[in-house]
């Protein structure tokens, strides 16, 4: 129904000032509208404002992993690393915020504790957790996928004397670990990329492995004029190009033609050397097959086995870091001397798989059947990822519906983009979108586009409310379980699935069918007058 209440405060609110609430601010403001971003942190940046933990760098090459929307920022912008660090990516965000000055609409050390859809004027109302309630029309949650970060609940916390520390959470002046006995908890990508820099400096450092996992040797390198020109030369091409692969990066690997078996052991070997020394996510790519086939999967995780045991001198460590699970069905990872690290005198690999950590106590951790003394503990336990940040804000909807409730199976979505019962909220690459597993400025743009084009059509029919329909949601999951059965990526317990966080829903959640496909579902889903919408 439409309302005859004047227009709220703002026409929308958005949530998060990373690289999606920045980029949304931006978009909207050049549709002309009235939109406010509210961020929890004292700062922008998003991840690369929170993660600040020694060695962290994107995996995504810089030069693609970089707002797009701007011919002139991305000719006046220079990456200085293949992988940029931290600092780097940080100092870009911010480039990008003065550039396009967003810093004025955006509120800073506000967290959004609870939204409220009012039915009857078709109004978002947001409260922060200082007890302001800001109103607008649409309310976007751009509150990040890898943001809600996983502390596991160890027993003893208060008791222990050193510090401790999340790598989602590194305090802003860094952590000095020159001397100290330290323990690192989690050998996923964070930790991976930790555990080299912390071994350099640290007296003795303890990895806690549950799960090993696949490193690839990042092939970090500084660009050269000669490249940054040659991609700055076509970059809009090279951008387009891009988008054409199934994870929206990528353009200079060739594309794969052929299943792993039809080349011989030799042809696989030599495919997979070349694309071990080139380094990064490309490893992969050398196959059609080894996403979908367990036979095809296990020469590449072979391979990988393989490099572990000739680079890591004692053999029991050498096993103990070899995966079993699939490759790739957990979220690879990019190192710079990870699996070196294991070789220093002061670095020890403890599984915690047959030994659990029990608890703290008051010098370090322990495990049912030691206690380690440590100075500092690293938590680099990864995120409640997708759905954390989301179900972390009390949302009600049409009727006073909770999100947590409407999720309680796991999260569904239509296109990943709206939710059936929640009018006027959208999602920037959320769980139903292909997201996490894309080049996420790939996914950031294609949704904040989406999602503006959207907002200036409803403005332009005089339409204040738009709403996913149950049967285009109900559609819409179904085909992204069914993709996502087709690969070998439910296959073991990823934070993809919801695995990592005790007692959360067990659900694929990015979707898995490619960027490409996905782009052109939403353009049609536009172009037929957003068709799976109620719009009134
Ligand atoms: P975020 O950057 O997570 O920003 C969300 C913001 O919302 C945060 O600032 C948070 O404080 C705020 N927020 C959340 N909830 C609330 C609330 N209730 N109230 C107010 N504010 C709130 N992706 C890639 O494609 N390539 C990479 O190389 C890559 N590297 C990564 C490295 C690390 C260490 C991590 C953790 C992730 C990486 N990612 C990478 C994924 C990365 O999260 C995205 O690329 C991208 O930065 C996400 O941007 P975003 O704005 O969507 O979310
Ligand atoms: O988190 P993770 P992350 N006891 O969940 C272990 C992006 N990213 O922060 O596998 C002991 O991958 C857990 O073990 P298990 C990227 O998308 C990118 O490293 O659950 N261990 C695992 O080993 C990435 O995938 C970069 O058995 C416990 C680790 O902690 C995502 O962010 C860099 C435990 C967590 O690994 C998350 O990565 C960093 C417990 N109780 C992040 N609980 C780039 O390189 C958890 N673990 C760009």
């Amino acid at each position: 129904m439409k309302s005859t209440q004047p227009p709220p405060g703002y026409d929308a609110l958005i949530v998060g000032a990373g690289f999606s609430g920045l980029f949304m601010l931006h978009r909207l403001r050049s549709l002309g509208l009235r939109a406010r971003v509210l961020e929890a942190a004292a700062d922008l940046g998003g991840t690369w404002y929170w993660n600040r933990y020694p060695g962290a760098r994107c995996d995504i090459e810089s030069v693609e992993y970089s707002y797009q929307f701007s011919e002139e920022l991305q000719q006046d912008w220079d990456w200085s690393e293949r992988h940029a660090t931290q600092p780097e990516i940080l100092r870009y965000a911010n480039h990008v915020a003065e550039r396009f000055d967003l810093r004025r609409d955006i509120q800073f050390r506000t967290r959004v504790a609870g939204a409220n859809f009012d039915d009857v004027a078709n109004v978002w109302k947001l409260h922060t957790d200082d007890g302001q309630v800001l109103e607008a029309r649409f309310c976007i949650l751009a509150t990040g996928c890898l943001s809600n970060a996983n502390i596991p609940d160890l027993p003893g916390k208060e008791a222990f004397n050193g510090a401790v520390y999340h790598t989602g959470h590194w305090p802003q002046d860094g952590v000095d670990f020159t001397g100290k006995a330290v323990g690192v908890i989690g050998t996923g990508s964070s930790g991976i990329q930790a555990i080299p820099l912390i071994a350099e400096q640290a007296g003795h450092l303890t990895v806690f492995q549950r799960t090993a996992n696949y490193s690839i040797p990042a092939g970090n390198t500084a660009l050269t004029d000669e490249f940054k020109r040659t991609i700055k030369a076509y970059y809009p091409r090279f951008r387009h190009e891009n988008a054409q692969r199934p994870g929206g990066f990528g353009s200079r690997n060739a594309v794969a033609t052929r299943a792993a078996n039809d080349a011989s052991a030799e042809e696989r070997e030599a495919d997979f050397e070349s694309r071990w020394a080139r380094g990064g996510f490309g490893f992969l790519g050398g196959f059609t097959d080894l996403w979908t086939n367990p036979a095809a999967n296990v020469y590449a995780a072979d391979f990988v086995r393989n490099k572990i045991r000739t680079i890591v001198e004692d053999s029991a460590t050498a096993e103990l870091l070899c995966p079993q699970q699939v490759i790739g069905c957990k979220r690879i990872c990019l190192d710079t001397g990870y699996y070196e690290s294991f070789n220093r005198a002061n670095v020890d690999l403890v599984d915690v798989r047959s030994n659990p950590i029990e608890s703290f106590t008051a010098k370090g951790l322990r495990t049912a059947v030691q206690e380690f003394e440590l100075e500092v503990v690293v938590f680099a336990t990864g995120f409640d990822a997708m759905t954390g940040s989301l179900l972390k804000i009390d949302i009600s909807g049409r009727g006073g519906c909770a999100l947590r409730d409407a999720w309680e199976g796991g999260p569904r979505t239509y296109l990943g983009l709206g939710v059936a019962g929640f009018p006027n909220l959208f999602v920037v690459a959320g769980p139903g979108s292909p997201s996490v597993l894309t080049n996420m400025h790939v996914a950031i743009d294609q949704h904040v586009n989406w999602i503006s084009d959207c907002i200036a059509h409803l403005r332009d029919r005089g339409a204040v409310r738009i709403e996913a329909r149950e049967d285009a949601q109900e559609a819409w999951v179904g085909h992204g379980n069914g993709v996502a059965e087709q690969t070998l990526y439910p296959t073991c317990n990823s934070w993809y699935v919801g695995a990592n966080i005790p007692g959360k829903p067990r659900v694929f959640m990015p979707y898995v069918g490619g960027f490409p496909a996905y782009r052109q579902k939403c353009q049609e889903v536009a172009d037929a007058e957003y068709v799976g919408f109620d719009i009134q």
